[in-house]
């Protein structure tokens, strides 16, 4: 049976429950699609020990409900998986989100049908629906990439992936683990698998930019203060480049007594993680900069590790720091000071393969009861370059973007209309609060739907040339920062054979809402609206 409605979303995450929450305010029918056994998104699937948010938690927050704002209480600084996992079913559950998915749900293709101006979605478990718009809230790191080793499927012990880590605790005392990858996932969970451990291997092919969450429980003193001062969190949040309270220091590095560089170097790994690419303004662009943090942040490294071998190895060598995202840890270094963990330099000694007792590198083979591979996803979009999606005149999204993605504003792409994904290429997303973000792109969705249903369009597409000059923009930006020149996963380097372009928008997240706002402003210039 074939079930109709306005919108179809597919994901139920951040932006697929924010989505579907104001859809049903604004009196449009929703089916929603998510392969999840429930809502959740990212915090769904990656349940692997030690995830956590490199966002604080009270910023990582819908904004919508004042009163939602209120009653939530968050336990500590960097909220771990389970409890913003928790804060999301909270949010299903107060909104009734729930009611318009159907969960388990693996969306195959989408077909949009000119005649009838209708997408046709159908899932890999035979569900058939129609509607007149698809909102794609599919993640942005919802693609789990695993790497095509020789004889990776022969291994005979335990696999697991961090981006879909079982339900059930996994119980590692007195195994011998491999883990593959140093990534944010690797780097998160290795100190509590080597915690439960016999022993752990690490394979790390390329060493990266680690910064201390300065995690802490947030007391009730904390919390009553963050209470009052989320009005002016949120407004600087809206405000800000990445949609966090957070900016730079306002003096460049250069015009900083030389003295005090460093108190401010402190003061930004303090504040931990991702926001040390920020201690000065223009870090990611003036390599004098980016140098002086790169020294700062390998002072740190020595004085936490102490073999002088394994110190060089977890050195990061290809990348300039924050060029990939700095990865947020809580004690990552000094794992590698205890007895039973071993990190393996695969540039001098890469996998040859794996067998059915382990892992076997080029200076010999060794046994593990378990792998876990923490080898990252197929970003920005994998998730919608591996559905089927055909547009006008049959075009295939996947051929369209062999070459690199294109879109306008990140939401609207060429020849597909009525089809407007979320946190899509194109937009700041995973440079920014994807909390806020997924707002700002959930109320830009269903403006265009409402606007269109207003004025009797039956569809909206985004125009070509709208499109290929947003992108060239967001390509420009990115190769006058040194964010290009990374093998990151920004790049869709990670990926054999994926395009290199710069995928998410680099212009700051409050000047692209603006630009987002001058398109609706201008009757939403750079889109076609047409009605049939
Ligand atoms: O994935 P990654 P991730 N053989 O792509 C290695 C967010 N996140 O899941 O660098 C051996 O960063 C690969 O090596 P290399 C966050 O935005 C946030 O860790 O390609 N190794 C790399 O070391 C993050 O950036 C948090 O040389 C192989 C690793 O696998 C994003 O998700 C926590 C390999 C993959 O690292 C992705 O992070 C977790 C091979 N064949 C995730 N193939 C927070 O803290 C790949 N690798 C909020």
């Amino acid at each position: 049976m074939t079930h109709d409605a306005d919108i179809i979303v597919v994901g139920a995450g951040l932006a697929g429950i924010y989505t579907s929450i104001h859809a049903d305010r604004a009196g449009l029918s929703i089916i929603g699609f998510d392969a999840a056994g429930d809502v959740g998104g990212t915090w769904y699937w990656n349940r692997y020990p030690g995830a956590r948010c490199d966002v604080e938690s009270i910023d990582y927050s819908f904004s919508f409900d004042p009163e939602l704002e209120q009653e939530w209480r968050w336990t500590e600084r960097y909220a771990a998986q389970p409890e913003i996992l928790a804060y999301l079913n909270h949010v299903a559950d107060r909104y009734d989100v729930r009611r318009h998915f159907t969960f388990g749900r693996r969306v195959a293709s989408a077909d949009w049908d000119e005649a009838t101006q209708r997408w046709t979605v159908r899932t890999h478990e035979g569900d058939e629906a129609r509607a007149r718009w698809v909102i794609m809230a599919s993640g942005c790191l919802s693609a789990p990439h695993l790497p095509a080793i020789p004889g990776r499927d022969d291994f005979a012990g335990e696999v697991y992936m961090t981006a879909a880590w079982p339900h059930e605790k996994v119980d590692f005392t007195g195994k011998r683990v491999a883990l593959i990858g140093t990534g944010s996932s690797g780097i998160q969970s290795l100190p509590l698998i080597a915690d439960e451990a016999a022993e752990v291997v690490v394979y790390q092919r390329s060493a990266n930019y680690s910064v201390p969450a300065s995690n802490r429980t947030l007391s009730d003193e904390d919390w009553k203060h963050a209470l009052s001062e989320y009005p002016e969190r949120r407004r600087k949040s809206w405000n800000g480049l990445a949609g966090s309270p957070w900016g730079s220091n306002p003096t460049r590095y250069q015009d900083t007594p030389e003295e005090e560089r460093d108190a401010i170097f402190e003061e930004s790994w303090e504040r931990g993680g991702v926001l040390f690419s920020k201690a000065f303004p223009g870090q990611m662009v003036d390599r004098e900069t980016n140098e002086a943090a790169r020294l700062f942040f390998e002072r740190k490294l020595a004085e936490k590790v102490k073999d002088p071998q394994v110190l060089v190895d977890l050195t990061p060598t290809d990348h300039a720091i924050g060029t990939k995202r700095i990865c947020t840890d809580t004690g990552y270094y000094e794992t590698f000071n205890r007895e039973n963990v071993t990190l393996v330099n695969l540039r001098r000694e890469p996998i040859l393969k794996i067998t059915a007792e382990g892992v076997t590198t080029e200076s010999g083979a060794r046994r593990f009861d378990a792998i876990v591979y923490a080898t990252g996803f197929d970003a920005m979009t994998g998730a919608l370059t591996s559905i089927d999606i055909r547009g006008r005149d049959g075009r295939l999204l996947r051929d369209e973007w062999a070459g690199g993605p294109s879109t306008f504003l990140g939401f609207g792409i060429p020849g597909f209309p009525n089809l407007l994904s979320l946190n899509g290429p194109g937009c700041p997303s995973v440079l920014s609060n994807m909390a806020l973000g997924s707002e700002q792109q959930g109320d830009f969705a269903l403006r265009l739907i409402q606007h269109c249903d207003a004025q009797g369009y039956t569809s909206a597409e985004a125009r070509a040339d709208a499109a290929a000059a947003w992108t060239a923009h967001s390509q420009e930006l990115a190769e006058a920062t040194l964010f290009a020149e990374a093998p990151s996963w920004y790049m869709g380097a990670n990926i054999e054979g994926k395009a290199r372009t710069f995928l998410p928008y680099l212009g700051g997240f409050r000047p692209y809402i603006e630009r987002c706002e001058e398109v609706v402003d201008a009757g939403y210039r750079g889109f076609v609206l047409s009605s049939r």
